[in-house]
């Protein structure tokens, strides 16, 4: 096995039950595992709710480490869709020219600075502070702003030896409270300033709701497009023959970027919590208790996608839930989505060969199961074109 691939933990269990019962601080867990009964419970949120305590419906639970709920992924129908049409349309603008001419500015940039390095750390050197600036372009808050987000670390709620660390989020916090402040005294172009005045179901949105919509832009986004991110270069890395094909065939790279993203599957699952007593294939689900939507397994569920374990640059039929299903499909994943086409359009353009060093793995674990979901640290050297 090579060290940039990613083995599924889930294929057993998948096959054979269905279900996997995990504890999470007491508070126990069924994950599901295969697509169909994934998209099924995602569908069902009369059954599964996602409006729980805030932070519960998170695995690991957060529901002793914030008191804020996050919007909109911790509300149910209606009201969750009364805030995704506030949202989506800001959501939406990474599609426009613009936006992509500033974000290809900052990758380049991200490139320029660490291409002359004989190794250089892809997390710290590049993949962290790639995400942080490209979130100042989504926010529309000023670049350097990007400076801060990069000073927090990877994870807005996780430290490094502690998965549940109440205190790292008072800085986040902080930030987001200054900067209602000062875009209440001076409106800009902003998302801030957006929700500030905006009406949601005819009521203005509280400053809470506001925290809860930022704290989400911040977090959802933050491991997950720093791994993927990571480990496209990782694979890139030891398959230079795909490198190749993605440079010689810009036709395929939107499929490929499916792919990566169905292969790595950022954010392993999200729960949800019973409100009545239910069943997922055949296992009872006890009312109040919890199941996630295991999107790391379906998206290697072999009675949907042939060989599941190999990355397959144009895979054709690619149904994948990476950024899950149904109305609570991620609100940022038009600008993953761009960021990770023009990171590969402008890695096809410059750079020639990227050799992998060395790397310390991130493993997370599940009960019984370990699943890899990218690097603590990863070096890396690079070739570019003279
Ligand atoms: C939550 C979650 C959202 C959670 C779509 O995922 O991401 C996690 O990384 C955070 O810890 O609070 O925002």
């Amino acid at each position: 096995m090579s060290r940039s691939s990613h083995p599924d933990p889930f294929a057993e269990l998948r096959a054979e039950r269905g279900v996997y019962d995990i504890d999470d601080q007491n508070d126990p867990v069924k994950m599901v595992l295969r697509l169909k009964d994934v998209r099924k419970c995602a569908h069902n949120w009369k059954q599964y709710s996602s409006e729980a305590t805030p932070g519960r419906i998170v695995v690991p639970s957060e529901v002793d480490i914030r008191n804020t709920r996050q919007i909109p992924f911790e509300l149910d129908p209606p009201l969750h869709g009364d805030f995704r049409a506030l949202l989506d349309p800001w959501f939406k603008r990474p599609s426009q020219a613009h936006y992509q001419q500033r974000l290809r500015h900052i990758i380049v940039a991200q490139l320029e600075s660490v291409q002359l390095k004989s190794t250089f750390d892809c997390i710290r050197d590049f993949s962290l502070p790639l995400q942080s600036r490209a979130l100042t372009v989504l926010m529309n808050v000023p670049a350097d702003e990007a400076e801060t987000f990069i000073s927090w670390g990877t994870h807005v709620f996780r430290s490094e030896n502690d998965p549940l660390d109440a205190g790292k989020a008072e800085q986040l916090y902080a930030y987001i409270d200054q900067k209602i402040d000062e875009k209440i005294a001076q409106p800009g172009d902003d998302l801030f300033s957006l929700l500030l005045n905006a009406k949601v179901a005819g009521k203005q949105i509280s400053k809470e709701e506001i925290k809860g919509i930022i704290i989400l832009t911040f977090a959802g986004g933050r491991d997950t497009v720093i791994n993927m991110v990571t480990n496209t270069l990782a694979y890139l890395a030891e398959h230079p023959e795909s490198l190749e094909r993605l440079r010689a065939e810009p036709e395929i790279r939107g499929r490929a970027i499916e792919e990566l993203i169905r292969y790595f599957s950022p954010l392993t699952h999200m729960g949800r919590v019973a409100r009545e007593d239910a069943q997922v294939c055949e296992h009872a689900v006890a009312q109040d208790s919890r199941i996630s939507l295991c999107w790391a397994s379906a998206n290697r569920d072999a009675s949907v996608f042939e060989h599941p374990d190999e990355v397959i640059l144009d895979r054709k039929l690619n149904p994948h839930v990476a950024f899950g299903f149904a109305h609570h499909n991620c609100l940022g994943a038009t600008h993953a989505r761009t960021l990770m086409q023009l990171l590969l359009d402008v890695v096809c353009e410059r750079v020639q060969r990227i050799d992998f060093i060395d790397a310390q793995e991130n493993i997370e674990e599940w009960g019984e199961l370990r699943r890899k979901v990218g690097y603590h640290n990863l070096q890396l050297s690079l070739q570019v074109n003279s």
